[in-house]
């Protein structure tokens, strides 16, 4: 049994829920966040899930982040080593066609996420969602924006000339970019047009599995 720590709230528990969902794996979800509750972020005064700062998760992931799982015993923590994890050992032909060229352009596109999209999308979340409105800053949220902009460049032009992240099938990568681009979506965000990324948009968000944990707004704009 899978049983799985973190918030619906966060992309980056979500990446693994998504994945999840796609190999129709049960697990159990143990919500756990040491800045968001079920209230909202602790900068509002809202009370924490908890659970990261004890010593026991602290043995499970000794940042104190989620996500982290466990696979019968086995514990892993970093949200894009659990997504490759899982599909390595749960989807290979769904996730990236057991071809290791396919899952390591896949993994790419995960690094990507983490690397260019998180940040930007990081102090959006921060500027528009999260923080009093007294400590919000127009400046950092427009910076922002135009990072996410010259990333989502990118993806465009990955998907000027293939049907998805990778090539013509569905991978692991179009789940870590699929989230972060539903994310943009709901933010509604001044921004220039991107009729590759609408066209995958449609077709990646058309997939039951991202209906399970990441479609619904509030997970992405309540807190
Ligand atoms: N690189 C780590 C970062 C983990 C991380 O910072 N997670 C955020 C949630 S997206 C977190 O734990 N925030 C504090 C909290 O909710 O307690 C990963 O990808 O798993």
């Amino acid at each position: 049994m899978i049983r799985l720590w973190g918030r619906p709230s966060s992309a980056r528990t979500q990446k693994v829920l998504w994945t999840l969902s796609e190999l129709e794996l049960d697990f159990e979800f143990i919500l756990a966040s040491g800045t968001m509750g079920p209230g909202g972020h602790v900068s509002k005064g809202n009370k924490p899930f908890g659970v990261v700062d004890t010593e026991e998760y602290r043995r499970i992931n000794p940042l104190g982040r989620v996500p982290s799982i466990d696979d019968d015993g086995f514990v892993l923590w970093e949200s894009n080593s659990i997504v490759r994890y899982l599909a390595m050992q749960y989807g290979a032909d769904l996730l990236y066609g057991n071809d290791i060229k396919v899952f390591a352009s896949a993994s790419r596109w995960l690094d990507f996420e983490n690397n260019e999209l998180l940040p930007p999308m990081h102090d959006l979340a921060m500027q528009l969602i999260r923080l009093p409105q007294e400590r919000r800053d127009p400046s950092v949220r427009d910076a922002a924006r135009q990072r996410f902009i010259a990333a989502l460049r990118i993806v465009d032009d990955q998907l000027s000339r293939t049907r998805f992240m990778t090539g013509d099938r569905f991978t692991y990568g179009d789940i870590a970019i699929g989230i972060r681009a539903h994310r943009w979506v709901l933010f509604d965000l001044e921004s220039p047009d991107f009729p590759n990324v609408r066209r995958w948009y449609a077709e990646v968000t058309a997939r039951p599995a991202f209906h399970k944990w990441t479609a619904q707004p509030e997970h992405h704009l309540e807190g």
